[in-house]
């Protein structure tokens, strides 16, 4: 009997063949996306014994976001600075978790590819089993040579050379892209591999739903208000209304949203005036994937691939999706502010 419906394409033949495509390429990138699918094997299987080694809950410490930091946080930070320090491939990390870059580990070779990642987003839904991601970004180095730089990290995120996210929910999936479309690998836990199971995802043109934490309605500006009332139907001229459908997680609203078509907004408010989302480790990795398969990211305006960031965590609103719904709050943003 088949142990597989389909031909067995694992992400490390499927990254080779990816590369194949690139006569001068060293295999690098190839082994470094490799070495992000081996961290996230790793975080997966903490996570999936979460449960059971009492590893839940507060591990005492808070991180520089001032969040309280729980135990999977921190095993998932270790995991990928290990994992990826370890390599020769990288001249810098940056994490969500770290205030400061993260240098090379001493007496290793510093490679030509700078690394950010948020190791475990979403991670107070953690003690609820609800779904939660990691992310990753890399860049190519500007720095020449030794240990990398704040300007290394500090790119526009249209000069990533490849972005992903895993997605630790009903299955562990890794999306990602180095520019040759969007791919999703399903983990097959009996054998410990990633599985080629969505090549080149595209989202649709216009979404079914729309994510947004509407706690949050009368703390934002007249324009987001109002977008958000068309995606409840109320501008039926404009735009046909959607369903809503938020966890509180972005890698999980964005991946419901790619497969089946939406906008994901974090808009920024009264409260988070810049907006709640880190533009280096969140909005610009998953608006690289997202004009990947053909979508747009915004901040509401600008697209998010053309800041040029200016500080390792700072904050951005968020606007990603289906492009026609990326559009309609534009323009819906654009008509408002006119309106004075
Ligand atoms: P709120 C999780 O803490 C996170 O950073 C994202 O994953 C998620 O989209 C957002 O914050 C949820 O924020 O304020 O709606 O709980």
């Amino acid at each position: 009997m088949a142990l597989y419906n389909g031909p067995l394409v694992t992400i490390e033949r499927f990254i080779l063949e990816q590369e194949r495509q690139f006569p001068d390429a060293t295999g690098e990138l190839s082994n470094l996306l490799y070495d992000f699918a081996l961290g996230a094997k790793i975080v997966a299987a903490a996570i999936r014994r979460a449960g059971l080694v009492d590893i839940l809950g507060s591990a005492g410490a808070t991180n520089v976001q001032g969040e309280d930091q729980k135990k999977l946080d921190v095993l998932a930070n270790e995991t990928l600075k290990n994992v990826m320090g370890h390599t020769g491939r990288v001249c810098v990390m940056a994490s969500e978790e770290d205030e400061e870059l993260i240098p090379v580990p001493p007496g290793w070779p510093q490679g030509k590819y700078a690394v950010l990642f948020d190791p475990l987003d979403g991670s107070s839904n953690i003690d609820v089993n609800a779904a939660v991601g990691t992310i990753f970004s890399i860049y190519r180095r500007n720095s020449m040579e030794g240990q990398g730089t704040l300007a290394d990290v500090l790119q526009a995120g249209a000069r990533q050379v490849a972005a992903g996210y895993v997605m630790y929910g009903s299955s562990v999936m890794l999306v990602y892209t180095a520019g040759q479309g969007v791919h999703g690998f399903t983990l097959d836990p009996t054998v410990g591999e990633f599985l080629l199971s969505h090549e080149n995802l595209r989202i649709p043109e216009v979404g079914m739903y729309y994510s947004v934490n509407e706690s949050n309605f009368a703390r934002w500006n007249r324009g987001t208000q109002k977008a958000v009332r068309g995606f409840h139907g109320d501008l039926p001229e404009r735009i046909e209304g959607k369903n809503s459908r938020y966890i509180g997680s972005l890698v999980a609203d964005f991946h419901r949203n790619l497969i089946a078509g939406g906008i994901f907004m974090y808009p920024a408010d009264t409260k988070n005036v810049n907006g709640k989302l880190r533009l280096t480790y969140e909005a610009n990795p998953m608006a690289f994937i997202v004009e990947h398969a053909g979508g747009a990211a915004t901040d509401g305006r600008r697209r998010i691939l053309d800041i040029q960031p200016e500080a390792l965590h700072q904050r951005t609103a968020l606007v990603i999706g289906s492009i026609r719904d990326v559009e309609f709050v534009a323009q819906i943003m654009a008509e408002t502010e006119a309106e004075g």
